[in-house]
Parts: structure tokens; sequence; C-alpha cells
């Protein structure tokens, strides 16, 4: 099936591309991706360099270059640089003729593919079928499959390595290249300038066919290169296997020594068992989250294409982050923003637990950084970094974009008014028991984020005496076109939200664990009479309500007084296009102009909001929406799905599952700075979609309810689901939806559809 963006699908299990467009290097190297959320590896070509945009980025390497604005992740140099020449001349997309022109994603076994016809006016063909792989049974390891045919007779050269040469967006990240040699192997040694950090990339290569005439290795600038010659017929093969692994000195004692030994391993292992190892992988992830679309190929592979992306940006080995543009570049400084807690989590929560846990760790893992930035700032408990890296420090600038028109810098206040952060890791915490009911977990690490979550709030809120209630004031809400706004609904609703939790969850371990509350509440320096605050604030904490005529909810204080204009309208007054929209001069500053979802946000998150004020909100708020942000057209699917807008849910499916696959973002530069990559949230937001709103699931207090409303174009909708411990299979067709308890599961749960409710045994089924 022909897809848009030169795209096709033959089983909605992979995309393909069968036409080059050199247009489209940016894009089509995010899109093609390999990685394993240690690595992310882009789907550019092995002969080319920074010039097209080749990157390995790798988490735990954040390091800030001389003279840049932030920290960042390290690109690493390229293990698989690899060029063909024939006749001295280079086999490459853009000079010669290319035929049988083939690049895939096969995201059932995370591969990438290429084959090719290469052809030189001059002299000189070859076919080129190459496949590679960043592992998932060794993370650190990249493995590729590198298969040459001569077509004519003549002088071939192979030169593969290491390439050094990277590309960085901010500026230079490491002080010092060592190349070393051990039998066969080469790798490079590398210190970032800031931290010092100790980056290795080792590289190892098995050789098949004809032998080499001759072979040397060569050091050259940044680079350690093989030279291979080949004296070769029409017909001849060579098959060039490489094995290259990536380590650092934050996960281990000696970089260099473990990835020689890795490679050499590998090597002796051969590409086939390595391939073996991480399709298994792949296989036992897709058999937890797969989600079949019958009937549409193009939404089915839509689907797949966005949970592949967030899942190989996650880094599932260890308690770290999802960055906003995963491990595609360095755009977002490879770090943590709400979007983990609000469109990822979601995602793990129901499908795989353990992943889950390792991100509601980080948080408690980053509760240092949390109160440093708390305490910087004049308050106390946790202010969570809007950027949040390894430490939990805030790593987002003061200056992050700039006036185009002049070209000075603008005090974006992302990193100390937007504090919704806090309370969005409260939401994420309990999403995540809500899913496992993983009480262990929450007294170990949960319960100490939400409480210092809740003192944070409490140093940040106003008490109103003429009004008898608490107000917060100078916020910025998920809509960063208005800073220093007085209670944005969205914030004002989750703090109130948190503080519920944090009386829950202490009121419980009062009950149920009164040693272990005592010991937080130590380590904290606070006693039980914090509870007394933390009820008062849920109480008394000021939530803007529904209009009584209008039904809609005032975004912030004064909201509704802005010039009332439409995003299209308002786009005329721009004199660049590039400039930023948002504080303090922008054109949207004082329309009520949005730049993303906020109380629309909030009706997605919240549960409790009656059909006329979803409607009513949807109706108001969707036109006056720009969507500069790629997280706002999901959430607007999910409320459009709560409201039975369902023409509008499924728009916004396509808009946010196509912003990547079809390079649908226009964002890649806004006020001055490069936006460009893969946009996570959305990924994560594709599964959100479908889940909670096509299907319309819901966790209750015993069990789970589901709401389904199946697109118009699609036959059925089949997943899995882990919820309370329970595996759950959902089935929805045209009219009915059947939910069966997996045999294994060791107790009941109560499932709920739209005409009736039943505790279901393992093993039984209930239709509706
Ligand atoms: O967290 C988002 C924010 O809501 C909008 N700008 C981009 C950030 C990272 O995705």
């Amino acid at each position: 099936m022909n897809l848009q963006n030169n795209l096709r699908t033959a089983t909605g299990w992979e995309i393909i591309e069968n036409s080059f467009d050199p247009e489209q290097l940016v894009t089509t190297g995010s899109n093609f991706m390999i990685g394993n959320g240690y690595m992310g590896y882009r789907g550019t070509f092995e002969e080319w360099g920074a010039k097209e945009f080749v990157a390995c980025v790798v988490t735990d390497t954040w390091d800030q270059a001389e003279g840049s604005r932030w920290s960042e992740l390290c690109n690493v140099p390229n293990g698989l640089f690899t060029q063909l020449f024939v006749d001295g001349r280079m086999v490459s997309a853009f000079d010669g003729q290319i035929s049988n022109y083939f690049r895939a994603l096969d995201m059932y076994q995370g591969l990438n593919q290429r084959k090719m016809t290469w052809q030189h006016a001059k002299g000189g063909s070859v076919v080129l079928e190459v496949e590679k792989f960043a592992s998932h049974a060794n993370h650190h390891l990249l493995v590729m499959n590198y298969c040459f045919k001569a077509q004519e007779k003549g002088n071939y050269r192979l030169v593969t390595g290491i390439d050094g040469a990277v590309w960085s967006i901010n500026g230079e990240h490491f002080q010092s290249y060592k190349s070393l040699q051990e039998h066969d192997l080469i790798g490079l040694e590398l210190h970032t300038s800031e931290l010092n950090t100790e980056i290795a990339v080792v590289e190892g290569i098995a050789l098949s066919g004809v032998k080499p005439e001759s072979s040397k290795i060569r050091k050259e600038d940044k680079c350690l290169l093989r030279e291979l010659e080949f004296k070769l017929e029409a017909g001849d093969e060579i098959t060039l296997q490489k094995v290259v692994s990536i380590t650092h000195s934050n996960e281990m004692e000696n970089p260099i020594k473990t990835a020689f030994a890795e490679v050499e391993e590998g090597l002796k292992l051969g590409y086939e068992n390595l391939k073996e190892d991480h399709q298994d992988h792949w296989k036992r992830f897709w058999e937890r989250s797969d989600i079949q679309i019958l009937g549409n190929l193009e939404a089915q592979v839509l689907a797949r294409f966005n949970i592949y992306q967030a899942y190989i940006a996650t880094p599932t080995h260890d308690n770290l982050p999802i960055g906003a543009r995963g491990l595609s570049c360095q755009v977002y400084q490879g770090a943590a923003f709400w979007d983990q807690e609000t469109f990822n989590l979601p995602m793990y929560n129901y499908t795989h637990p353990e992943i889950a846990k390792n991100l509601v760790t980080y948080r408690h893992d980053t509760l240092p950084g949390a109160k440093r930035k708390a305490k910087r700032l004049g308050y106390y408990g946790a202010f969570y970094a809007w950027t949040s890296g390894k430490t939990g420090d805030e790593l987002f600038p003061d200056y992050f974009f700039s006036d185009v028109l002049t070209g000075r810098r603008i005090r974006n206040h992302f990193n100390c008014w937007q504090i919704h952060i806090s309370p969005d890791v409260v939401y994420g915490i309990w999403s995540y028991y809500e899913a496992t009911l993983n009480w262990d977990f929450m007294l170990q690490y949960g319960a100490e984020v939400i409480f210092e979550v809740a003192q944070f709030l409490v140093s940040r809120v106003h008490f109103k005496k003429d009004k008898n209630q608490f107000e917060l004031i100078r916020l910025l809400g998920p809509d960063e076109y208005h800073e220093n706004v007085d209670n944005n609904a969205y914030t004002n609703y989750l703090t109130k939200y948190a503080m519920e939790k944090a009386c829950w969850v202490f009121e419980t371990m009062k009950k149920d664990d009164q040693e272990r509350l005592s010991a937080i509440l130590e380590a904290m320096g606070i006693n039980e009479t914090a509870l007394a605050n933390w009820k008062e604030i849920a109480e008394l904490i000021y939530l803007p309500q529904p209009d009584s005529e209008t039904k809609v909810i005032e975004q912030f204080d004064g909201y509704f007084k802005l010039e009332d204009i439409s995003p299209a309208e308002l786009r005329k007054r721009l004199i660049d296009p590039g400039e930023y929209w948002g504080w303090p001069n922008g054109i949207a500053v004082n329309t009520q102009v949005l730049k993303q979802a906020d109380v629309i946000q909030l009706l997605a998150l919240l549960d409790g909001f009656t059909n006329d004020v979803l409607t009513a909100n949807y109706d108001y708020y969707e036109p006056r929406t720009e969507h500069g942000s790629s997280l706002s057209p999901s959430v607007h699917a999910l409320v459009a799905c709560k409201a039975n807008h369902h023409g509008e849910a499924y728009r916004y499916f396509m808009e946010s599952s196509t912003i990547d696959l079809y390079n649908a973002s226009k964002k890649v530069m806004s006020g001055g700075s490069f936006l460009g990559g893969i946009h996570t949230a959305a990924a994560g937001g594709v599964w959100l979609i479908i889940v909670k709103g096509f299907a319309g699931f819901e966790v209750t207090d015993n069990g789970v309810k589901f709401n389904p409303a199946l697109p118009q174009s699609w036959d059925g909708l089949e997943f899995k689901l882990l919820v309370k411990q329970c595996l759950l299979h959902i089935s929805i067709a045209k009219n009915s939806i059947t939910v069966t308890s997996d045999d294994d599961n060791g107790q009941n749960i109560t499932v709920t559809l739209p005409n009736q409710t039943q505790a279901l045994r393992p093993g039984e089924s209930l239709k509706g």
C-alpha cells in the first residue's frame, strides 16, 4: 500500500522507501532510525557523515560543549562508517544512477535495510545490500551486514572504520581522541570537555568472499579507518560484517576494556546469532505491545511506527529519562519534560510495568536535583526540572528563544514558572500505582516524591484572606504563549489532585506502615502536622469553574478579556515566519490564541467533567489553538473522543500519528532554535488515542471499563493490557467488544462495558 511522503508498506510492519529524495535527509534520518533506548542510530547511509546528519546519540552522556548554552547528550563517533569505491568512484546515492532502490525499516524485528544497484556513467556498477540493528540483547552493540556484488570487473576499495568527525548542534563535546588497536579490532577513546566522561567506540569486522589484495589501518584526523583493496570480476561478492560496541564511564569502570571484549565476543557469535537474540527481544516486546488495527493498513502502520519510535527512545536498561526527541538527535537535550509522565508513561503502565517502574523511579532518583531547584528559587520540597537529565537539576536555560527580528535573546520562564511539572510527576506516580497496585513501590519511592511535591506546593501557593482561598500566581501553563499568568486552570486543578494524593498516601501509610511514614517525614524534616496543610490546600485551592451559561472554563485570570482572533488571522501579523509567538512581545501574547492544549489537556487527564463541559470547552478552545506544540493534537483527539466528536477525533489521530512519518510538523525552527527530530510525546500520544480514546479504556476502583467508538474506517481493533496484575485481551469489532481475562491470571477482575459489569474469572470473556 502506498503511504504519503514517498513511502509504502506491505504488511503494516514496515515502512519502505522506493526512491531516494535528497531533500528529505533530516526526516528520513529520523524516521528510519534504529535504537534501543541506550543509543539512537539515525537511519542514514553508511557512506555518509556529519553533512548528512549521521548520528549515534547515547543516553547518560550529558555534557556541555565549550561556549554552548546548555548541556546535551553526546553524538558519538560513527562505528558503522563504510564507503565503497569502484575504480576510484564512490558508490553514492548522490552520484551515479540508482536502480532497484529499497530502504526499509522493519519494525517487527528492529532492522534497517537498504538495497540498491549503482551504476556510474564513467564505469562501475555494484549491487549493494545492507542490514543493521542496534542490539536489544546487548544495548552497547551496533551490528551490520554489508554485502556487495561486483557487476563489472574492476578495482574495488572499501574504507570502513570509525568516523569521529561527528556533528553536534551546540559545539564540540570531545577534548581528546585516542586511537587504539588490539589485534584486529580498532577503537577510539574520547573524553568529554566538561565532565571528562570517557566514551569508547570499538569496531571489529569479519570479511567473507574474495580475499582483499591489501589491507591497512590509517588514522585520519578524528577517524580511524581500514582500507581494503580488491580486484574483482563481475559476479564476485564480498560480505563485510561489523560489530561495534559503545560504552561510557557513567555506566561502567573501564569502558574501553569492555568495548574491546564485547566486540571480540560479538564477532565470535557472528551476525546471525546476534540478530537472532535481537529478534527474540523484539518478538517478546510486540507480543505484549502490538495494537492490531483491522481493515485500515495505513492506520496500522502509523500505530506501529509510533509505538516503535516511543519504545526505541526509552532507556529500558536503567532509570533514565525519555528525551522529548528521544535519541533521534540532540534537540531538547535528551532530557525528560512533563511529556514523560503525561504522554509516554501510560503505555508502559499497561503493557510493560517494569519499564514504567524505571521511569517513575527515575523521578525518585532525581529528587535531590528537584529539591536543589526549589531551594535555589526560594521554595521548599521538590520543584522538578522542566528539562531533566541525569541529576534532576534544571537543564533548561534562561534564554532559549531569540527575537529573530532583533537577534536579542528572550528570557523564557519555562524553568521557573512552569510549576505544573511537579504535580505532573505526582500524576505519573499515581497512574503507575493505579495500574499496577505496586504498594511496595509507593512505600519505598513514590510516597517520598509525592510528599516533597506537596511541600513544594505549600511553599508556592498564596492564601487570599478576603476570598478564603489559595491561589497560584505567576505561572506558565502548558500553553506556553502566555507567561506570567495567575490561576492557570490546568495548574490549579493538578495542584488539588497532587494534594489529594499526598493526603491519601499519608493516611493509608499511617494505618498500614507508620514506621515507614515516620522515617520519610523525619528524613524530610517535617512531622505529621504537614497533613493539615495539604488537606487545607486541597480543600481551598481556587479552581476556575465552568461558566454557568457557556460551561467554558477560563484558562487563567483575565483570559476571556484578551483579543479574540483565529490563529490563521493572527499568523498574518508575522513579520518573519520564524518569530516566536509568545512572551514577551510575540503576536499571541495579548490574544486568546493558544500554543497547545491547556484546558483541553486538563479535561484529557482528569475525570469527572460532565459531557456538556467537555463539549463546550472543546468547541471553544479548539479553534483558538495554533498547535505550536506536537503535544497538542493527541490531547485534542482524546477529548474529542470523550465529547463524542468522532470525526474530529480521527482527524487529530491522523495529525498526531503522521507528525514524523509524513513530516507533518512544520515547526522545525521556532524563535531561532532548531526543534527537529522524532516527537516522542506525540508517539506516546498515539497509544493514548487508540486505547483511552477509541477503545474508551479507563481504570475503575475495582477493575476496568471500556466504552469503545471504533473509527468508521476500521473493521476492528485488538490489543492487550495488563491492569492490576491481570492480563486482558481486548477485541473490538464494528458494534461489539470482547474482553477476555487471560488463563494465567491469578485473580478475578471486574470489567465494565457500556451495558454490563462482570467480575471475570481467569479464562472468562465478556462481550458487549
Ligand atoms: O514539554 C513540551 C512543551 O509542552 C512544549 N514544547 C516542547 C516541550 C518538549 O516536548
